[in-house]
């Protein structure tokens, strides 16, 4: 069988249409990471208070939980949150939170 080889042709045009466009929105939905602390974070069912007051934020995407270590990890779109409204989530929800580590954008 022949490798598939790419001929300028409309299909191939479209194929490059397409990926530039996954391309674009890969960049507009860039994540940032935070490691918050959550000192009174002592069971699973903590961590479902805190997982549900985190993922009320508009942006929040996606949190991994350090039962050990009392640490989450959480990804969230810089464009529409930001750290300051986690903490004050996990603090609302009875959790005072502080980072860890420094945003990597
Ligand atoms: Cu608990």
């Amino acid at each position: 069988m022949e490798a598939p080889v790419m001929k300028n042709t409309p299909l191939a045009a479209l194929t490059f249409a397409l990926l530039l466009a996954f391309g674009t929105l890969a960049a507009e939905n860039e994540a940032a990471t935070v490691q918050i602390a959550i000192p009174n974070m002592v069971c699973v069912s903590c961590e479902l208070v805190i997982e549900r007051a985190v993922f009320e934020i508009k942006g929040v995407n996606d949190i991994e939980f350090d039962g050990d270590a009392k640490t989450a990890l959480i990804r969230f779109d810089p464009a529409l949150t930001d750290i300051d409204q986690i903490l004050s989530a996990c603090s609302d929800a009875g959790y005072p939170a502080t980072v860890v580590e420094a945003p990597s954008i």
